[in-house]
């Protein structure tokens, strides 16, 4: 080949590579994410799913985790009755191998649910005032220590509002021990493992109503009082509908000053796929709403068998619910620059490349945010 010959070859490979970057850069903005925990990551959001140990030999199962989701939520193995099954004496295998397996694939961890009314070991049912408090506040402090580090938010309180009207407490042995216990609690939490996100979590509160208006209330107090909450959760079990003031319930909480997060997403009847596509609409249009969690991962993990609430059927196919799911993730917006609660998804972000350490602020998108 003479000299111009070779010229021209390179000029021609120039162009060619040239037209190829552009052909990519277009690509890139106009390619959609494939999987929820990519189409999520992008919007500085988590996608997360509630997972069972016992299902972590499933391949259709783990092969669907894996794929599509980066935050995991034990479903039962870290309750109560899981870790402490006698007094003093605590079990965290089925625990660790969530954890560890999150955690080794770049995922982020919720921890559910420090304390609560239900699900408690017999022993801890058997006792009530101070010898009650003294257990709890052991039992937060041990689970905890175990985990420090490693967990993304604690739901360090579940569950201990009354539904209906009266904006009451939930009766409770733990109630019983003391209006101060949820306090007790997340100052527990906070001092055995001050790098956790502290998380209030409730269910029938997805709109502005008597339950979530006392919960509301005592983040104001929390926050007056320095009280250490840094988010509430939404559990957001849903059927056929969602409350027209869904997104400006978790915009009231966002104005305190705290994170909020879907927790336990599950909607059941034959209007799903719309619902499902409406609140993932509600939580990218809330800045501080950082991440959303479904209850169970296909129909038949799903603890009420037969509501077929999620988003896989049994088989492991997409739904319709799922489609609609990435499709609000994808067309949504990525919050505004500023102080946010990153480390769920720069852990999304930086899955699998053993980079765990956040950064003080974080670029996404060409906007500069800084870690909350
Ligand atoms: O999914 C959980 C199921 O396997 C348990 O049997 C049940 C027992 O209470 O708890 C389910 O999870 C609940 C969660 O821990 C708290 N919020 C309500 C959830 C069920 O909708």
């Amino acid at each position: 080949m003479g000299h111009s010959m070779q010229r021209l070859t390179t000029v021609l490979l120039a162009v060619g590579l040239v037209f190829a970057g552009l052909v990519s850069v277009f690509a890139g903005t106009a390619d959609a994410a494939t999987t929820l925990g990519a189409a999520a990551a992008e919007k500085g959001r988590y996608f997360g799913a509630a997972v069972a140990a016992g299902k972590l030999s499933d391949n259709t199962y783990v092969t669907i985790l894996n794929r599509e989701f980066n935050s995991v939520t034990p479903e039962n193995e870290m309750k109560w009755d899981a870790t402490e099954p006698s007094r003093g004496s605590f079990n965290f295998a089925n625990a660790d191998r969530i954890v560890n397996h999150a955690r080794s694939r770049g995922m982020s961890v919720r921890g559910h649910t420090l304390a609560w009314h239900s699900q408690q070991p017999g022993w801890a049912q058997a006792l009530s005032g101070s010898s009650l408090r003294s257990a709890m506040v052991n039992h937060i402090t041990q689970v905890a220590t175990h985990f420090r580090g490693q967990i993304h938010s604690w739901d360090v309180v579940n569950e201990a509002f009354a539904d209906g009207g009266s904006g009451a407490r939930r009766d409770s042995n733990l109630q019983r021990t003391g209006n101060d216990w949820i306090e007790v609690a997340f100052r527990a939490a906070r001092a055995a493992d001050p790098g956790a996100k502290l998380c209030y979590n409730d269910y029938n509160t997805d709109g502005i109503n008597a339950k979530s208006t006392a919960i509301y209330n005592m983040v104001v107090d929390f926050k007056n009082r320095g009280v250490p909450i840094d988010y509430v959760g939404f559990q957001s079990h849903l059927t056929n509908s969602v409350p027209a003031d869904y997104q400006a319930n978790l915009q009231r909480f966002a104005n305190l000053g705290v994170d909020v997060q879907i927790t336990e997403l599950d909607i059941a009847g034959a209007n799903q796929a719309a619902v499902y596509g409406s609140v993932t609409r509600s939580c990218l249009a809330v800045a501080r709403c950082t991440g959303i969690t479904v209850w169970g991962i296909r129909d038949t993990d799903y603890w009420r068998v037969g509501q077929n609430s999620l988003l896989f059927d049994g088989a492991g196919n997409k739904k319709p619910a799922y489609t609609a799911v990435l499709d609000a993730l994808n067309a949504g917006t990525t919050p505004p620059p500023g102080v946010i609660d990153t480390t769920a998804w720069y852990a999304s972000v930086n899955r699998n490349s053993g980079n765990t350490a956040e950064p003080n602020s974080y670029t996404l998108n060409g906007a500069t945010y800084t870690v909350a």
